[in-house]
């Protein structure tokens, strides 16, 4: 059985104050739940979300980091200086660090082995744009942006390995993929996971759902077979939201 992971990516919303105030409410509302829980929260906000999150249950999350852990990187940030704030999780490949800032298969791949080698876990994010679901390309392109992002990863590290499917059109429009459609795709991932690794690998493959996710839709989609989770957006910023979408039952 592959244990239920919801992860809130934060984004660049919320000063200090505001992040501190909102991991504290879920602190309180989400002890006891039994998922795995996880919230990124901006780079500023780590040390202070991290100080809130001690001795609970949510892991503290980063939203990318730097393919180097110190040098003449100007504006990035070191897997070690997120290990330094608490962080154990990163998201890597998110669409819009691929599609706003150019983030190639080739970089987020060396962004994954470092991340492991550093004994952070990885959420690697995957998924098409509306262009490409419409040329009937999205198993092609999901494959791809898996065998480049995962090359050189090996059976043992993928342990430490999230997938998130997020279809572009999906995100932050309110067009979540209907329960169906991301099964369908989910299926694919974890079939092309077989593919590299093998079948048992396949099996605890924990793969989540990102898009448009909200409380009145995650029953749906974590009731199929190959969805095991969510990276949630919006829905994280508020605990009237995220709480609901934590506690989801089967
Ligand atoms: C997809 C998702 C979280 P939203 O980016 O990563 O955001 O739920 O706002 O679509």
């Amino acid at each position: 059985m592959r244990t239920p992971f919801i992860a809130g990516n934060w984004k660049m919303h919320m000063n200090r104050a505001e992040a501190g105030a909102l991991a504290q409410a879920m602190k309180n509302e989400l002890a006891g739940v039994p998922h795995k829980l996880m919230v990124a929260p901006p780079f500023t906000a780590l040390e202070t979300v991290g100080a809130v999150l001690q001795g609970s249950n949510i892991l503290l999350g980063a939203q990318n980091m730097a393919p180097a852990t110190s040098g003449a990187h100007t504006g990035e940030i070191s897997p070690l200086m997120l290990k330094d704030l608490g962080v154990s999780v990163v998201i890597l490949g998110h669409s819009e660090r691929r599609h706003s800032y150019g983030e190639s298969d080739a970089l987020i791949n060396q962004k994954v082995h470092l991340a492991l080698q550093e004994g952070l876990e990885v959420i690697l994010c995957v998924g098409e744009t509306l262009e490409e679901r419409e040329a009937n390309r999205v198993d092609e392109v999901v494959e791809t942006q898996m065998r480049e992002g995962l090359k050189g990863i090996t059976a043992d590290q993928l342990d430490k390995v999230t997938i998130a499917y997020e279809p572009v059109w999906a995100i932050g429009t309110g067009k979540t993929a209907t329960p169906d459609d991301a099964d369908a795709v989910h299926k694919t991932i974890r079939d092309f996971v077989a593919t590299l690794y093998g079948a048992d690998e396949a099996g605890k493959m924990v793969i989540q759902y990102g898009g448009s996710v909200k409380p009145d839709n995650v029953k749906g989609l974590m009731g199929r077979d190959n969805i095991d989770g969510a990276l949630v957006g919006g829905a994280s910023l508020k605990t009237e939201t995220f709480v609901p979408i934590a506690q989801f039952d089967r």
